[in-house]
């Protein structure tokens, strides 16, 4: 429903408000949702994981993230969309029981929390984390950057005024240490890797860092060509697909690269809505159009993970 001040899935949420739905997720269904806190911020906010799923470690999983660029407001709105409508759900629609009954879901919702914030409060257009730089006024490094996979190759900017700032070292980060010491923890179960930014309406897949492909190009290709598709069945929104060097651009310390190089085999992009008439201000009656025709190509995914 949408109650002035209140959470809503048709809105845009701020921090406080996705901290608070987190918290009545898991009271809402706790046999199913449970709030994993896998670090926090250099501000000392909390990075909540939700796990979505059974209590059973073994069996397969996925990892998701949304919102490790602070102004992508759409990518935050389609975790929790995820997570509702996982747990709403599961017993009514069939593959979603299928999906939670044998496997289990990692949701990061807001990566970048900090920057998340400052574009809630102080600038709109802000992408970066909010850590201070040395010898430098500016503030920020992009966490979609920092990722220790060819990194400070491509591009090779030790400005840290630029919006694509690598760090000064990979994982120098908090989130991106966060992130990565609970995908390394969770390896033997993790068996694909989402992450979710805006806006360009496109399927990405490996790899950023160089224009080699992956061995598995065929199969990564093919999943991503049936998902654009079934996304498309909805509001016939076009999505686009391939490697990220040759369909967006070259990039290197990028969280997909790093997942699918440390063995995560299924590792994808998605830049959501739009192609550029709103941008990163996409208005919030586009929210849940989004979020419904996503959800179908990350079921998708899912299903064919838990075939594969
Ligand atoms: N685009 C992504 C970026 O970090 C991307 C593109 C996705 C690169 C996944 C590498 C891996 O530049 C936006 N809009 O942030
Ligand atoms: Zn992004």
């Amino acid at each position: 429903e949408d109650i002035p001040g209140r959470h809503s899935y048709a809105k845009y949420n701020n921090w406080d408000k996705i901290v608070a739905w987190t918290e009545k997720m898991v009271h809402k269904h706790p046999k199913m949702v449970s709030r994993i806190k896998i670090g926090t911020t250099i501000e000392d906010n909390p990075l909540y994981v939700l796990k979505i799923g059974k209590r059973d470690e073994r069996r397969k999983a996925i990892f998701m993230d949304c919102g490790i660029h602070a102004r992508e407001w759409i990518s935050p709105a389609f975790c929790q969309w995820f997570v509702y409508q996982a747990a709403k759900t599961y017993g009514k629609n069939k593959i979603m029981t299928k999906l939670l009954d044998r496997m289990n879901f990692y949701v990061l919702p807001v990566f970048n929390v900090d920057g998340y914030i400052w574009s809630w409060t102080r600038n709109r257009m802000w992408r970066k984390n909010r850590s201070k730089n040395q010898n430098s006024k500016c503030i920020g490094t992009d966490l979609n950057r920092n990722f220790n996979v060819s990194w400070n190759s491509f591009p090779n900017t030790k400005n840290p005024c630029a919006d694509t700032y690598q760090g000064p070292e990979p994982e120098s980060e908090k989130e991106t240490k966060a992130v990565t010491d609970f995908i390394r923890s969770h390896l033997k179960s993790i068996k694909a890797y989402i992450t979710f930014h805006s806006y360009s309406q496109m399927l990405l897949f490996p790899y950023g860092y160089t224009s080699k492909l992956p061995r598995n190009h065929e199969n990564l290709a093919k999943v991503a060509k049936i998902g654009t598709d079934v996304l498309a069945t909805r509001y016939e929104t076009h999505y686009i697909y391939g490697p990220i060097a040759s369909t967006i651009y070259p990039t290197s310390g990028s969280s997909l690269d790093w997942a699918y190089n440390l063995g995560i085999k299924h590792t994808f992009a998605f830049e959501l809505r739009d192609k550029g008439k709103f941008g990163f201000l996409l208005p919030e009656s586009l929210i849940k159009p989004t979020c419904k025709e996503t959800l179908l190509a990350v079921k998708f995914i899912a299903k064919y993970i838990l075939k594969h």
